[in-house]
């Protein structure tokens, strides 16, 4: 069982995380955010910084700091609030989402000083690469695990598989992947674009499956987090939290509309109230 601390940190940080995506994403005015895929993936990534995960913002480049890479790039939000509220970068840094020069662009570029292990975006490439890293610190005898974010409709992509079987081959049981299944995609529900039982393809793959039935829930996340760390199984593992695209923001839950967009006025001030009386 989670422990109870941990699991109200997690709730106070995600909250705290919710209102850094809505103000980063409207101060970044016409050039939009991706606000639904940051969203969802709240409890995911706030589990991993402030419950799961060995790392040291004032020693963002220690050796043996779990490392975490973002394969759905485009919710980079959700990872730079977990920087801001982590330590990693300030508010006044926060505050340049997708300026120009600003090293915060609305893909991650890598930039291990500030946190940011991979560059991500094009969707599959990310995972990929944290197969290559956890295969890296096994070559090396490094003691740290890899998490990966993954969208499920990500899972659509050919890179996934590659790797996913190479991870298998290779007992990559120092990584773990986290798919958000928020059910939505860019342009339609992973239902009407690709219905595939992505719980059996990664089983397949030969990796061990849990799937976490509400995947915004921090003491969900925490057991089936710290149950797959210390499994003892030699197979790679992933985690497919079920969540909700837009979680938290009553126009933006489940819609199609809010993958990607600008926030007006209206919006905002709809959100911020959200946030206030959740
Ligand atoms: C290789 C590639 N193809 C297409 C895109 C455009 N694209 C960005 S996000 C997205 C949908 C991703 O859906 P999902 O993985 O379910 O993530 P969610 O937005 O639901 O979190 C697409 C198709 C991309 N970034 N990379």
């Amino acid at each position: 069982m989670a422990n109870t601390a941990t699991v109200d940190l997690i709730k106070e940080k995600a909250a705290l995380m919710r209102r850094d995506v809505i103000e980063m994403g409207y101060a970044a005015g016409g050039r939009g955010a991706h606000f639904g895929p940051a969203l969802s993936s709240i409890e995911i990534v706030a589990s991993l910084f402030f419950g799961v995960m060995n790392h040291d913002p004032k020693n963002p480049t220690m050796a043996d700091r779990d490392r975490f890479v973002q394969s759905k790039g485009h919710a980079c939000l959700a990872l730079y609030s977990a920087l801001g509220e982590a330590g990693y970068i300030t508010e006044e840094q926060m505050g340049t989402f997708k300026a120009d020069n600003s090293f915060l662009a609305g893909h991650p570029t890598r930039n291990p000083q500030y946190g940011i292990e991979v560059s991500s975006g094009t969707l599959g490439n990310g995972f990929a690469i944290a197969c290559g890293m956890a295969k890296a610190a096994k070559i090396k005898g490094e003691d740290h695990r890899v998490y990966s974010l993954v969208g499920d409709g990500e899972c659509n992509e050919g890179v996934i598989w590659e790797a996913a079987m190479g991870a298998a081959k290779y007992q990559l049981d120092n990584l773990i992947a986290i798919i958000d299944r928020n059910g939505v995609q860019l342009a339609g529900t992973t239902k009407d674009i690709m219905d595939v039982d992505i719980e059996a393809l990664w089983r397949a793959a030969g990796w061990d499956v849990l799937v976490v039935e509400d995947g915004n829930d921090p003491a969900s996340l925490l057991d089936a987090l710290s149950g797959m760390r210390d499994s003892g199984s030699e197979r790679p593992h992933v985690i497919i939290a079920n969540t909700t695209k837009g979680k938290g923001i009553s126009f933006m839950e489940g819609s199609l509309d809010w993958h990607a967009r600008p926030m007006n006025k209206d919006q905002y001030e709809q959100a911020v109230s959200d946030l206030e009386n959740a």
